[in-house]
């Protein structure tokens, strides 16, 4: 990673008053998390389109717990990395920061972030879709399979945005008004391929955000990325909080 791709980013950081910052999967990878779309990101001989899905769950809510409980069993064993640990350090180092992310393994919290919007959910929640009620779980292993509503015996589901389901509207708004309002807006761990998360720092840039893109490879957001910074969110994250101070 050119070091001058590094200066440019803290120089821009170190003048921004408003910052927003878009993680995915990659920002998990370095905790030991699988990604989506890398090799290990498959399970069983599925891929996360089929099982997260409100079809599949329909058609099998065993099969499609038992995948979350499989997550759930890894996500529990592994701690954020510096990756994490820098982005709630931000969090009160800038005088407007607000962390966006589509990840659902909880690690962002964990690390420290509190002003964080979770885009697709809590792989540690459930919800009665009957009552609607929201509640942690965090059995490991999950038990029984799959969980049932204490109050009304339904059938529980994960507190998670499947692949054709809306995204939570309020949630949502914020993200986007984060973005508009973004002097600079970082876009770390994510293909850049899941909507509507992907058009958050396309918004930003159109809104005269400089748009700085952590990822080892380059994705549709690159040619719209200010600065690519090529390499791991745990090694480029410390290096550029490093470059700030
Ligand atoms: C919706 C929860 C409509 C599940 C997830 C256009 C507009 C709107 C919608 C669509 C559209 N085109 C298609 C759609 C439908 C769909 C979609 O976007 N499909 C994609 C596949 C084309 N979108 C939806 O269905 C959304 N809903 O639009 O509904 C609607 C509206 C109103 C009312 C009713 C309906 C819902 C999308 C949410 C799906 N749920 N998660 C779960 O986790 O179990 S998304 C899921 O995939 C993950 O949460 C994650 O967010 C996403 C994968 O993306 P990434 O996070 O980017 O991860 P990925 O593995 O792909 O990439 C990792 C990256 O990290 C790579 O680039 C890699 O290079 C990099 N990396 C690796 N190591 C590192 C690293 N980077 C840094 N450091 C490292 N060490």
């Amino acid at each position: 990673m050119a070091f001058d791709g590094i200066r440019q980013a803290a120089a821009v950081l170190r003048g921004a008053r408003r910052i927003a910052v878009l993680t995915g999967a990659g920002i998990s990878a370095e905790s030991g998390v699988p990604t989506f779309r890398g090799p290990d990101g498959l399970w069983r001989k599925f891929r996360a389109e089929d099982l997260a899905t409100p079809e599949a769950f329909a058609r099998d809510p065993v099969l499609v717990w038992e995948w979350y409980d499989w997550r759930r069993g890894i996500i529990a064993k592994v701690a954020p990395n510096p990756g994490h640990v820098v982005l709630a350090r931000w969090e009160t180092r800038f005088p407007n920061f607000t962390l966006i992310t589509q990840n659902v393994d909880g690690l962002h919290a964990l690390a420290g972030s509190r002003r964080l919007l979770e885009l697709h959910g809590n792989i540690w929640k459930t919800r009665c879709p009957d009552e609607g009620r929201v509640a942690e779980n965090r059995d490991v292993p999950l038990s029984p399979i799959p969980p049932r509503c204490a109050s009304c015996g339904g059938l529980l589901r994960p507190h998670i945005v499947w692949f054709g389901e809306g995204l939570d509207q309020d949630i949502l708004r914020q993200a986007f008004a984060a973005c508009a309002q973004a002097d600079v807006v970082l876009a770390v761990g994510t293909s850049a391929l899941v909507h509507p998360a992907a058009s958050l720092p396309l918004a930003a840039a159109e809104s005269g955000a400089t748009v700085i893109e952590i990822n080892p490879d380059p994705t549709p957001l690159t040619p719209h990325a200010d600065i690519s910074l090529r390499g791991k969110a745990g090694e480029i994250l410390p290096r550029l909080a490093a470059a700030l101070d």
